[in-house]
């Protein structure tokens, strides 16, 4: 059975893929598991899937974590521990918020394993430190974000890679979407969080309420999908990302080929079909997430993006366009 490491499990991610672990007919067996500083909620997740292994990013609570872990299961601290630890398993699923997730990236990429990246910011701000990572025998990156997952999903659609045209992320527009910009000056921290479909941590939720979110995964995309066609690649540039705004959240990115065909990938809102799709891959999961009631359903709706209200779009194409550091400033600056 493949062995999980699991970082930033007490975060949206780690909870949702312990649950997922938890429908696995086929079985996977957790190896370890990572928090940042939340010792409490980490050592409850190890009592219940009894880890082999449980970091926390904290070192001054290792103390705490060695008291509240029960015998057999071995406790580390530190950054680098949570690096190496996650590369000693045969999947890693990056579930940490914002670039502290860039260590266990390159760790498990360079020790030649399967990174399921739910941690976009290690691709946009080290993507030519990654990218050198990613070429290591053995080291494949599936994406654990919904609409990179879907573009993943939608690629496979057609053998040739030089036949991608153009990719559609789609945008669900975030809770102030329709507003003018003079609108937005009025808008307060708790309207930001309440996204209308999706319920993701707050670091994410802000930046979706401003784009900023779907500005980083534009040049997720072109970092993921970017490269030479025939390599990692499919040969498209990060002008060939297109942004459409999609309220409901149930296509969740698309891929428009050469002769003008455009595949889409659709499914309820729920971030387990992503972290089981990159599990699975090129399998798939047993167990059904978002699975669609088309009586419900209703209309989809597609628009496109207000980047004068929501400027942030702009500025991540930009830096994007630039490339180098720019993605790192970009990102350290929204940080
Ligand atoms: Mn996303």
């Amino acid at each position: 059975m493949p062995t999980v490491a699991i970082a930033g499990s007490t975060g949206s991610i780690g909870t949702q893929t312990l649950e997922v672990l938890e429908d696995a007919v086929d079985g996977y067996v957790v190896d370890s598991l990572a928090a940042g500083s939340s010792v409490a909620e980490l050592v409850a997740q190890v009592h219940l899937v009894r880890p082999r292994v449980a970091v926390i990013g904290d070192e001054s609570k290792l103390g705490e974590l060695r008291r509240g872990l029960p015998p057999g299961v071995e406790a580390r601290a530190g950054v680098a521990a949570m690096a190496e630890t996650a590369a000693e398993a045969d999947v890693t699923v990056n579930g940490i918020v914002g670039f502290a997730g860039l260590h266990v990236t390159l760790a498990c990429l360079e020790a030649g394993k399967r990174l399921a990246l739910a941690n976009k910011e290690s691709l946009i701000a080290a993507g030519p430190v990654v990218q050198r990572a990613r070429s290591t025998p053995g080291a494949e990156l599936v994406p654990v974000d919904s609409e990179h997952a879907a573009i993943h999903m939608c690629l496979r659609a057609n053998d040739n890679r030089s036949r991608v045209h153009r990719i559609q992320l789609t945008a669900s527009g975030g809770p102030f979407r329709g507003r003018a910009a003079a609108e937005l000056e009025s808008v307060t921290i708790g309207q930001a969080l309440a996204h209308p479909t999706w319920s993701m941590g707050p670091k994410i939720t802000i930046d979706s309420s401003t784009l900023m979110n779907k500005g980083l995964e534009v040049i997720e995309a072109n970092e993921l999908f970017g490269l030479p066609a025939g390599d990692a690649g499919y040969g498209i540039t990060l002008d060939d990302v297109d942004v459409v705004v999609h309220p409901q959240s149930i296509v969740h990115s698309m891929v428009t080929f050469t002769d003008g065909a455009t595949i889409a990938q659709l499914s309820m809102p729920t971030m387990k079909l992503p972290i089981a799709y990159a599990l699975a891959y090129p399998d798939r999961f047993e167990t059904p997430y978002g699975a669609i009631d088309w009586a419900t359903v209703g209309t989809l709706e597609f628009g496109v993006a207000d980047n004068e209200a929501f400027p942030c779009l702009g500025l991540a194409y930009q830096a994007g366009r630039t490339g180098g550091t720019a993605p790192a400033w970009l990102n350290a600056g929204n940080e």
